[in-house]
């Protein structure tokens, strides 16, 4: 280490892009800075899993880079140099090495974004931001994309993206296989008797950092089993996953992909979501390892199953992003249906009868992970058809997987579970009695609610919460071509049953503490 550095450039837990620019070359001037910091693991309370993962990862970036010959400064959580905050550790770092100008990456967060910007007249020192050379659309993009246009629509912007970064295209800019979209095929449950035979989990053990995060006094949620680690926390790791998913999983991953199980966690699903949002691994590398997949065995691979993963990543994770950056900061307090009610306190430990909740929310405990099914069509589904506050949902996402990040977590959640946006993300509200959730999953079979009952003892919540959804909503559901069907079902129900639904959904609010 020198005593002084011209430069130092700032690397927060999310960016950790070997292939970024910065680490081209080694220059003794730069110093590289790294924290584990007390904003960033307090601004909720997260899982204890994601808090190892994001440490390990930092950690093992760190230790590449300075094997690499770069200069790092990594404060740990308990060092006795740490401040509570990213400006203040930067502050004391920059006086320490008598440091000339600071370079940022630009963050994900608008929080942190709003932080950043303000070092310059903290610091007193000049400050420049970069990209981080991850997403394949820039924060103005998208805006400029959907310039003039009356609304937002994934599927236009997941065309355009085809065709921009020429993905299962064939002569002529058109969609391999003549559609864009083969979501159709892709809502199977998982078949009587199928042998799931997915990817295995890589484990390892993390009980040093676990430690560490317990004696720092940092609040977390959530189980973890330290000799047993199951995220990927470095590159090497994530191709792995990558490598492991193209050959195990990605087969059925489309045909299984809204399916729910008792009997699996994760079934198809690639669980690359976090080496993604850290960066460990760019969106463009999974999809062009998937389509070379394709390419190199049409005869293994369906399209279903490739499009199906592509247009998540390419499609929703991008679009996701552009929302975000286009609409914060009042994206945040949106709250189109006026929810005002409190998560019930078994969303924190899984302790409610109905079999779904139970089980997704004990997964999330227990893995920090549930899929995209589970979050929208059990959990989401719940909280939106209970009217609790967006707030409370938010902070519970963002909190409890792995994955979640503000820019991704609060999209998917406030807008596209919740609804909160009015129609922003999505076109319709996505709400489900128990007959969808019977449809795709397995949880019903062990329930104690019954799931074709709307009223009377033991009748599933979600029937006559349903109901009641459209009965409360109607002048703000009325004008939605998408639920009109469900709506015009709901005003034609004669009025006696229509009221004992209103009534037992009622007496299930009253009580949703013992649901
Ligand atoms: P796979 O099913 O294998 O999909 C592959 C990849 O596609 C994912 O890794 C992810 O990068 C991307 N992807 C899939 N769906 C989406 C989506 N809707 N938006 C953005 N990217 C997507 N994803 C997060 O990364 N962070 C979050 O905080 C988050 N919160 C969510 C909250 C709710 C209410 C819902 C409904 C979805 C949320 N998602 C979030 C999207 C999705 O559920 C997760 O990306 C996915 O479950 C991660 O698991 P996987 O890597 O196995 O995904
Ligand atoms: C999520 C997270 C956590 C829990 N801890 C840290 C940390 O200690 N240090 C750090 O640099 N980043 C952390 N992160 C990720 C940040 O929250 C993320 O970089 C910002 O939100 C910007 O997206
Ligand atoms: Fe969930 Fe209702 Fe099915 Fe029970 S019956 S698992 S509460 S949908």
């Amino acid at each position: 280490m020198n005593s002084t550095y011209t430069s130092v450039k700032l690397i927060l837990g999310d960016q950790l892009n070997r292939f970024h620019p910065w680490f081209e070359k080694v220059d003794s001037e730069v110093l590289f800075v790294m924290m584990e910091v007390r904003s960033e693991t307090d601004y909720v309370k997260h899982h204890i899993q994601k808090v190892v993962a994001i440490f390990d990862s930092m950690r093992k970036f760190a230790g590449e880079l300075k094997s690499n010959g770069h200069h790092v400064h990594y404060i740990l959580i308990n060092d006795s140099e740490n401040k509570p905050t990213i400006t203040e550790n930067l502050k004391s770092v920059c006086s320490k090495y008598a440091v000339e100008e600071l370079h940022y990456q630009l963050p994900d967060e608008y929080r942190v974004d709003q932080e950043l910007m303000q070092l310059e007249n903290n610091l007193k020192i000049p400050v420049h931001s970069s990209d981080t050379y991850h997403f394949l659309t820039s924060r103005e993009e998208f805006g400029e994309f959907f310039k003039g246009k009356k609304s937002f629509l994934m599927e236009n912007f997941y065309r355009h993206m085809r065709v921009k970064h020429q993905i299962l295209l064939e002569a002529g800019n058109k969609p391999l296989g003549g559609k864009w979209n083969f979501d159709q095929e892709n809502r199977k449950k998982v078949p009587k008797n199928h042998l799931i035979q997915t990817v295995g989990l890589l484990t390892k053990n993390v009980s040093d950092i676990v430690d560490e995060i317990k004696n720092s006094g940092i609040e977390t949620i959530g189980e973890i089993a330290p000799t047993k680690f199951t995220w990927t926390t470095t590159r090497k790791e994530a191709l792995e996953l990558l490598e492991n998913f193209v050959t195990d999983a990605l087969l059925l991953f489309g045909t299984l992909q809204d399916a729910m199980t008792e009997h699996h966690w994760y079934l198809y699903h690639s669980r690359l979501s976090f080496a993604l949002n850290v960066k460990l691994i760019s969106p463009l590398e999974v999809i062009k390892r998937v389509e070379k997949a394709y390419f190199e065995h049409p005869e293994l691979y369906e399209l279903n199953q490739i499009e199906g993963f592509i247009r998540q990543i390419l499609g929703w994770r991008e679009y996701m992003r552009g929302i975000y950056w286009s609409q914060m900061p009042a994206y945040s307090e949106l709250n189109f249906f006026e929810n005002e009610r409190a998560l019930p306190s078994w969303f924190w430990t899984g302790k409610t009868k109905m079999n779904c909740m139970k089980h997704t929310i004990s997964q999330s405990l227990e893995h920090a992970y549930a899929h995209h099914i589970q979050r929208l069509m059990v959990t989401g589904n719940f909280a939106l058809l209970a009217g609790i506050h967006p707030d409370e949902v938010d902070n519970w996402y963002l909190g409890i997987y792995i994955d979640a990040f503000e820019w991704v977590e609060i999209t998917n959640t406030r807008g596209m579970s919740q609804f909160a946006d009015g129609g922003i993300v999505g076109s319709k509200p996505y709400v489900s009695s128990a007959a969808y959730i019977n449809k795709m999953s397995d949880y019903c079979g062990n329930c104690q609610y019954s799931l074709d009952k709307k009223i009377g003892e033991n009748a599933c919540p979600f029937n006559s919460l349903y109901w009641n959804f459209f009965d409360e909503h109607t002048d703000k559901l009325r004008s939605n071509p998408r639920l009109g069907m469900m709506l015009n079902v709901w005003n034609k129900m004669p009025a006696n049953d229509k009221a004992a639904i209103i009534s037992q959904a009622n007496l299930y609010l009253e009580n949703i503490e013992t649901l």
